[in-house]
């Protein structure tokens, strides 16, 4: 039985908390970044009949979903389906899904505007109350498989799409932000963070066994900026998150960053190892140079191409056994080095679940 009266069934798999706790592992767990999405026949079919954020906000639509892949694959992980967006929705932002990504139709304008305009006192317990229903259901329908990944955005990615309106090639509105308002900055940082903090733990106490922060955009910061406008945020999220759980009585569960192309930052994000427990590392990362540099206590994750799934599936294999080479088969868990693409092939994505874990015991065997 978990804290506050929610009991679910014993997890028979716990190979992915062990690697993240930095303990020794038979194997190394596997699961991929975006695993239920368009790449899956039955998830596109799902898709015509109900809009995006109706399988958010559904339940069971959300719960189908994060089990889509689990039943058709041998993961070690299961993420709840639902996006980084929710947040800014919760504060009032409206997001439509378009085919090329979401759009918002009114980003904010300027830091002053941000403070006002935004549902600041919106009570994340309630507003996303429809996230937290989902991990629960999802919980007890993965019958203990394998442990539940909650998520959120972190707060330099979410104000790059609030401010941007959707994707970016330069991010030079948000950027404009942090160079002509950076105390304004922060604080709208820290707020955002305040809400972070207060949906993760919403969603520990749902039964999220692990989490993860995605900063998908720190590729477009330097190690100055990161250092004032993402690390420390990134840095208090976790603190607070390890602390109040421990105040009321929830699991202390692993956190996963992932802070997307900031190579510049690899030795402050693997210093905190009791902190940020798990350092997922993207495509362009060289596992071994990092490795190098890491806190003993730290696990790595990553970190395939997800373009390397275009290729064929005994390439593919071939491809695994040399990042596991390169990372090592314990304090690791592998996965991309980044979300699968819409059209990444099911029988390479077979070829690599199949060979982290084959190759993983061969190794840990020999
Ligand atoms: O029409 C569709 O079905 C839209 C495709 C899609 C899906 C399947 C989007 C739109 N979001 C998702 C789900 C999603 N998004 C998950 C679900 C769980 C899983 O991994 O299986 C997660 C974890 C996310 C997280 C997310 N959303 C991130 C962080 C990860 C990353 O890729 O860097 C980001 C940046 C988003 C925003 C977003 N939502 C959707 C798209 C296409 C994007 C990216 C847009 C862009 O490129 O800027």
């Amino acid at each position: 039985t978990d804290p506050n009266g929610l009991s679910f069934p014993r997890l028979k798999n716990d190979c992915i908390l062990k690697a993240a706790h930095g303990q020794k592992t038979d194997y190394v767990p596997v699961w991929i970044m975006r695993q239920a999405g368009r790449y899956l026949p039955e998830f596109r079919e799902l898709r015509k009949q109900h809009s995006f954020f109706t399988v958010c906000e559904t339940p069971e639509l959300a719960c189908q979903v994060t089990l889509m892949p689990i039943k058709r694959f041998d993961l070690d992980a299961s993420i709840i389906f639902s996006d980084i967006l929710v947040i800014p929705q919760a504060l009032g932002m409206q997001v439509d899904m378009t085919s090329e990504g979401p759009k918002f139709p009114n980003p904010l304008v300027d830091v002053k505007q941000a403070c006002t305009v935004l549902h600041w006192d919106v009570d994340m317990s309630k507003r996303l109350d429809y996230v937290y229903k989902a991990i629960t259901l999802t919980r007890h329908e993965l019958a203990g498989k394998c442990p539940l990944v909650g998520f959120s955005g972190a707060p330099w990615t979410l104000m790059c799409y609030m401010i941007e309106g959707g994707g970016s090639k330069t991010m030079s509105k948000a950027k404009k932000w942090l160079y002509q308002s950076p105390v304004e900055s922060e604080q709208f940082l820290d707020r955002l963070s305040e809400k972070i903090i207060d949906y993760l733990l919403n969603q520990i106490k749902a039964g999220a066994q692990m989490l993860q922060l995605f900063e998908s955009n720190a590729e477009y910061l330097n190690r100055s900026l990161f250092e004032k406008f993402s690390y420390p945020f990134l840095t208090k999220i976790c603190q607070q998150i390890k602390s109040r759980s421990c105040d009321m009585g929830l699991p202390l569960i692993p956190i996963c960053v992932f802070a997307k192309g900031a190579h510049y930052a690899t030795d402050l994000l693997t210093k905190q190892p009791q902190l940020m427990n798990v350092i997922s590392l993207d495509w362009t990362m060289d596992p071994v140079h990092v490795r190098s540099q890491c806190s003993s206590g730290v696990c790595l994750q990553g970190n395939l191409d997800p373009c390397a799934l275009y290729a064929d599936p005994e390439v593919v294999s071939s491809l695994t056994r040399d990042m596991l080479d390169e990372f090592g088969t314990q304090s690791y868990i592998a996965n991309l080095g980044h979300g699968i693409y819409p059209d990444g092939r099911i029988e390479s994505v077979e070829a690599f679940i199949d060979t982290v874990h084959k190759y993983s015991r061969q190794k840990n065997n020999s």
